[in-house]
């Protein structure tokens, strides 16, 4: 078989050798493993609820992932994942002192990741002792005196303060202007190893980091082009909006190197005729199983099959107006794109001719068409490229800034937009700088601070020397995995601010302390009586999200008072800048922000349990391109493959995967349901033909290695080789556990964003 046959095989029916889940997302199987997850976490009523109150207005936001709340929300508006965060988070286990008097950190270490976060809340603040290798209780002044001696002692610009998406809007806001108060930038996020592509891809050449679409563009679109995105595990109540609109007639078109089972059909759970007769929405129309990086070779593809139509019949194919008026760079484009061939676009891409076809004549069929992504495109060395070519491809016939289309990156943690939006940013061109000084009489930093490549890089030279984390592992979330770890004791503060035990607390700088703090699901009640948070989800609508389950203990302070505290401790008194009054009122933090961001925030404290929640705007879609041309810009595509790495004898891609059954570095189980696969996260996904030419048996045991030549030796030994449908030339397995084998270094070339989908290694048998 030549390889175009195989790859048409593979890309329009399933390889019947390989496992698949053959049932819909959704449907008994999602609420299977909810069940599950509840027996384990032994909910209490505090979580059922939360749970008949998640993403609903005046209801509390899901701590999971970005997707839009709608105005009308279903009667349990939460999907088997969201609800597995909400069991997670409002479990019955407890992570108390008792437990670290019992264990050293050196024998934790030795511990899965899945039974550390498995001990349930940390419950006090904790300190690290070095003399007895454990953590010890301590009280949260103590706490806070310590942290704050010691950030007095350092240089700023020394330090880094990291944020996870969870946090809302308010303490993020603060936590910001701790940072710049204190006197650096070093803001870097977890969306510098996510959307980071996207905030400064999307930036340069429409204006703006974020998507340009809402909910009602869902219910007009004509077409989806859908690229690297996980809905049915990583965003699950996506399913419904798509399954509306295919239910309209929409045609869905999928770019995928994996069949994930959500896209390919969806059986509502939350819909009881479905549930008992069985009926289940066909997802995508056509499903590509592209090359990983291939996209960009499949769009040049499609765009020289626009430009062709055009040729064609003149005048009927592109939007000259727009094309005229509103963009940049269309001739540089087009030459570029037609000194691209045939045979170098199906190399690349791993499709046929006549499939990219298919996909354009979809495309040129449909008057509105959105084009909607995640990690498989912003994860790869040109993953700048891979969002040029979609913004390329939407301009041809204006579909950016109209009704109906436009461009959905889908974000990955509840928060992660929103902290962006006020402030959290390592690029003080995104912050409103003299407003904050104005506002808090202080001079603010103006140089650029740190992202997490960068924080990785001073770790590693020994620049860096205190990390305060508010969420997130970092240490597993990092690429290079092994040498981050190696190097996080050598920093003289670490501070973890979380609700549970992670590998990150596991390697404790030389002082360094554990401060646990409320859920978003919990009641945080402060001097002026409960308060509320916000958060922006991935369509800009921010949202007023009330915890009203008990707080698993009485020593948690919220994320907005540990902030506060720790800035107290830490900084000079200010008259202008009220730590105290702050925390008790979130609504004066709220008004801080629409003092900072007018445009965004009008009537912030007004607005916020608007149902939908409040739309912030957004330049492009008002073709308003607030670009250094002033246009939206064409990019002429200078690669065709997203991979940094050449093609090598023996070489093979690695691209890094979520199970349904995780949250990140958070593992709820080993089942990884809607791909057939279970047991163990230990293994490496390889298609059969790729086995044969490497000489592999199934079940067989192999050791991964990096293959860049860097003279870093990275290695994952005892991965247990499983047959998967998955195009030539590439391998697959699990995110967190593969991280060892990402190369720092090898990351977006515009953004830094790690290259988590694409990391070139060999198979040692
Ligand atoms: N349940 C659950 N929900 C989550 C998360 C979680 O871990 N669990 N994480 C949250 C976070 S922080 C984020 S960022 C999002 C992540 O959500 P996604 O953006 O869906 O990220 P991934 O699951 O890493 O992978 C996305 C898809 O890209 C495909 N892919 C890999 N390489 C390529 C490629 O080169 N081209 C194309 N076209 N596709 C490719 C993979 O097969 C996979 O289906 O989800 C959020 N929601
Ligand atoms: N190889 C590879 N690496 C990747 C990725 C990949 O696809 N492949 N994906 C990348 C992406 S998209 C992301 S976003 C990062 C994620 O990286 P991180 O954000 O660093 O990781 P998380 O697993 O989301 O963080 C989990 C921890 O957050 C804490 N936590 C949970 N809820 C709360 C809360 O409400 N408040 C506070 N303060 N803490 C809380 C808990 O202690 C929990 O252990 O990983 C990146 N790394
Ligand atoms: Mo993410």
């Amino acid at each position: 078989m030549s390889d175009t046959e195989k790859h048409a095989h593979s890309a329009t029916g399933h390889d019947p050798d390989t496992p698949e889940y053959t049932h819909p997302t959704g449907g008994w199987g999602s609420l299977g493993s909810l069940l599950r997850i509840a027996g384990k976490e032994a909910p209490g009523g505090s979580a059922l609820r939360a749970l008949a109150r998640q993403n609903k207005p005046g209801g509390v936001m899901c701590t999971a992932c970005a997707w839009a709340k709608p105005a009308e929300p279903h009667t349990a508006e939460f999907c088997e994942n969201g609800a597995k965060a909400t069991l997670w988070e409002l479990t019955k286990r407890r992570c108390g002192p008792d437990f670290f008097e019992k264990h050293s950190l050196s024998e934790l270490r030795d511990w899965h990741d899945y039974d550390l976060e498995r001990q349930g809340r940390l419950t006090r603040p904790l300190r690290y002792d070095a003399a007895s290798d454990r953590y010890l209780p301590v009280s949260w002044d103590e706490a806070f005196a310590g942290i704050g001696r010691h950030l007095q002692r350092l240089d700023p610009k020394s330090t880094v303060f990291y944020s996870s998406g969870h946090a809302g809007l308010e303490a993020s806001y603060l936590y910001g202007l701790f940072a710049r108060l204190y006197g650096h930038n070093n803001l870097p996020q977890s969306s510098n190893m996510c959307h980071e592509t996207t905030s400064v891809g999307l930036n340069k050449i429409i204006g703006t980091p974020v998507g340009t679409c809402t909910l009602d563009d869902f219910d007009q679109c004509d077409a989806i082009f859908f690229f690297g995105q996980n809905t049915g595990s990583n965003s699950p109540r996506f399913l419904h909006t798509l399954k509306r609109a295919v239910e309209r007639g929409c045609k869905i078109v999928t770019f995928n190197p994996v069949r994930e089972r959500g896209l390919i059909e969806f059986k509502d759970p939350q819909n009881p005729v479905q549930m008992t007769v069985g009926k289940s929405t066909k997802i995508s129309t056509e499903y590509f199983q592209v090359r990983p990086g291939g996209d960009i070779a499949a769009m040049i593809g499609m765009i020289k099959l626009v430009l062709d139509a055009e040729t064609a019949a003149p005048g009927h194919v592109l939007d000259r107006a727009f094309i005229d008026a509103e963009t940049d760079g269309f001739e540089a484009m087009k030459q570029a794109v037609s000194t691209v061939t045939w045979p170098e676009i199906e190399h690349a891409s791993g499709l046929t001719r006549e499939m990219i076809g298919r996909a354009a004549d979809i495309y040129l069929g449909a008057r509105k068409v959105i084009g909607i992504y995640g990690m498989g495109l912003t994860q790869h060395v040109h993953g700048f490229q891979n969002l040029a070519m979609l913004v390329n491809l939407l301009l041809l016939r204006g579909n950016i800034g109209r009704p109906g289309a436009g461009i959905s990156p889908v974000r990955g943690h509840s928060n992660v937009q929103g902290q962006r939006t006020v402030g959290i940013a390592e690029k003080p061109k995104l912050v409103p700088v003299d407003k904050l000084e104005e506002m808090f009489g202080f001079t603010c930093p103006r140089d650029e601070g740190l992202n997490a490549v960068h924080a990785c890089e001073g770790l590693l030279d020994g620049s860096v020397k205190a990390m305060i984390l508010m969420g997130g592992n970092l240490v597993r979330a990092l690429p290079d995995r092994e040498r981050m770890e190696a190097a996080w004791p050598s920093m003289d503060l670490t501070v973890s601010i979380a609700t549970k035990l992670n590998r990150t607390h596991l390697t404790p700088g030389k002082a360094s302390y554990l401060l646990p703090c409320l859920g978003r699901l919990e009641e945080d009640v402060q001097a002026t009586g409960p308060q509320a948070v916000t958060i922006e989800c991935s369509l800009s609508h921010i949202y007023g999200s009330i915890g009203k389950a008990d707080p698993i203990s009485d020593q948690l302070k919220s994320e907005v008072a540990i902030v506060a505290g720790l800035a107290k401790a830490t900084l000079a008194p200010n008259p202008k800048v009220l730590w105290d009054e702050w925390t008790a009122d979130y609504g004066l933090v709220r008004d801080l922000i629409e003092r900072s961001y007018p445009e965004s925030f009008r009537d912030f404290n007004a607005r916020m349990f608007e149902p939908g929640g409040f739309y912030r705007g957004n330049s492009a879609r008002d073709r308003d391109w607030q670009t250094d041309s002033g246009k939206a810009n064409f990019t002429a595509p200078t690669v065709l493959t997203a991979i940094g790495a050449e093609e090598a004898e023996g070489r093979m891609t690695l691209v890094t995967l979520r199970s349904n059954d995780q949250f990140n570095t958070t593992i709820y189980g080993f089942s990884d349901r809607l791909r057939g696969l279970s047991g163990s996260r230990d293994i490496v996904l390889i298609n059969r033909a790729d086995m044969a030419r490497l000489n592999l048996r199934e079940g067989q045991e192999v050791t991964l290695v990096s293959d860049l030549d860097d003279r870093v030796d990275r290695r994952v030994p005892g991965l247990t080789v499983t047959p998967f449908d998955l195009p030539d030339g590439c391998v697959a397995g699990y995110y967190p556990e593969l991280n060892v084998l990402i190369p720092l270094s090898y990351h977006d070339k515009t953004s830094q964003t790690p290259a988590s989908k694409g990391a070139p290694v060999r198979i040692l048998a």
